[in-house]
């Protein structure tokens, strides 16, 4: 598969910064049973990728901005493009030495995700895709699931914890996916959620409050599978919104229909 320079510049920085989260992962169960334990740690790790990937895109396309899980925006020369990144997807899973976490690397012109990277240095699993060029794991070209019916489904979620989320609206949702799907699967990154959709191992996927970059990579991503990706209601209000359903054509309208069974006050 022949890739863009564009996307060689995002696979080469992913890699590179998958490199010191590898090294760093393996030291996060050293520090398990230290005094001060793995918190620190972690979000140095997670600093030290971020400074990679800046680094690296920085050099590739001067002008280019930043939207950085991190450091926040950082306005760049050119308006229109703006690399969308989250340094360590699945924190959580990090420190608790759970290899389910993902370098995420977005690209917006205009608003709108252009190229995408998501890597998983620890499966050395890595997807890619650009507008109009379709998604890949690795070499092989992705298509979503071609699933049907909610009821022969896997979907994917996030689950709200302490601190964050409506729980109460959440649990609504859930009990409705619950009772008209074959599975509900949580596995704690939300770009390596909407990359294994776009890989059909999940037939869809739902999760609320969730940040640009979580997911601007899946999203285009799960497009370039062949797959759909909304707000709850069907809109391209995701941010706006802060919900996020993706699927084939099928389960992704058969999804929102489930979800919105949640909201409807009874
Ligand atoms: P993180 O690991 O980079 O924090 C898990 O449900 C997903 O939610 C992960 O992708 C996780 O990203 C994201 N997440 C966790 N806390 C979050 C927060 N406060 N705001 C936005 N996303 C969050
Ligand atoms: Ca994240």
């Amino acid at each position: 598969m022949a890739r863009s320079p564009l996307l060689n510049v995002m696979v080469a920085a992913a890699r590179k910064a998958g490199r010191g989260l590898t090294r760093d992962y393996g030291e996060v169960e050293n520090l398990q049973v230290s005094m001060k334990g793995p918190g620190d740690f972690v979000s140095a790790a997670d600093k030290r990728a971020e400074q990679v990937i800046h680094d690296e895109l920085k050099k590739a396309r001067p002008s280019y901005g930043f939207l950085m899980e991190e450091r926040g925006v950082v306005e760049g020369d050119d308006p229109q493009h703006i690399w969308v990144v989250d340094p360590l997807d699945g924190t959580t899973n990090f420190l608790h030495g759970i290899p389910q976490f993902a370098i995420s690397i977005g690209l917006e012109k205009a608003g709108q995700p252009i190229a995408g990277v998501i890597y998983n240095p620890v499966t050395d699993e890595l997807f890619t895709a650009e507008r109009g060029g379709g998604a890949f794991l690795n070499d092989r070209r992705l298509r979503v699931a071609g699933r049907r019916e909610m009821a022969d489904s896997v979907i994917g979620t996030g689950v709200p914890h302490l601190g964050r989320g409506d729980h109460r609206a959440y649990l609504a949702e859930l009990q409705q996916v619950m009772a008209n799907c074959s599975g509900v699967r949580r596995v704690g990154s939300a770009a390596l959620d909407l990359a294994w959709t776009a890989a059909g191992r999940f037939d869809g996927f739902w999760e609320n409050g969730l940040s640009p970059w979580d997911i601007s990579a899946g999203i285009l991503m799960v497009r370039e599978a062949g797959g759909y990706v909304t707000d709850v209601n069907g809109k391209d209000k995701i941010a706006e919104t802060k919900t996020v359903v993706a699927g084939n054509e099928h389960i992704h309208r058969q999804l929102i229909d489930t979800l919105q069974k949640a909201r409807t006050p009874r």
